[in-house]
């Protein structure tokens, strides 16, 4: 089981995945990631869902039109691991292809 992130390790992973940062008010990391249209929002949900399900390791996000906000945590460990951080720097390079 992937082991809960401390403030200090979180703050240093975040240094490396940019865009991303804390969640107010909970232990998570989060993004809002903007594309051209709705078609490049979905297109980029429908490929990091495929990574996300390869991973066992699911985001909360939320999309309204061309804006994807994404949030992760790890709830088994109740807080955020490196495997919030592998997704969040898998999403990144997903993005980078879509936009
Ligand atoms: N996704 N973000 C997140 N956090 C989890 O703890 C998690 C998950 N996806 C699947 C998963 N855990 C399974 O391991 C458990 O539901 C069994």
């Amino acid at each position: 089981m992937a082991e809960r992130l401390s403030a200090d390790a979180r703050k240093e992973a975040l240094g490396g995945i940019p865009g991303w940062t804390e969640v107010q008010g909970r232990e998570a990391i989060g993004k809002t990631f903007v594309f051209r249209d709705f078609n490049e929002a979905f297109g980029f949900m429908t490929r990091a869902a495929l990574v996300a399900e390869k991973m066992d390791h699911h985001p909360e996000w939320r999309n309204v039109y061309k804006t994807v906000e994404v949030v992760l945590s790890t709830h088994d460990a109740g807080g955020v691991t490196n495997l919030d951080i592998e997704l969040a720097t898998k999403m990144n390079a997903i993005a980078k292809l879509t936009q």
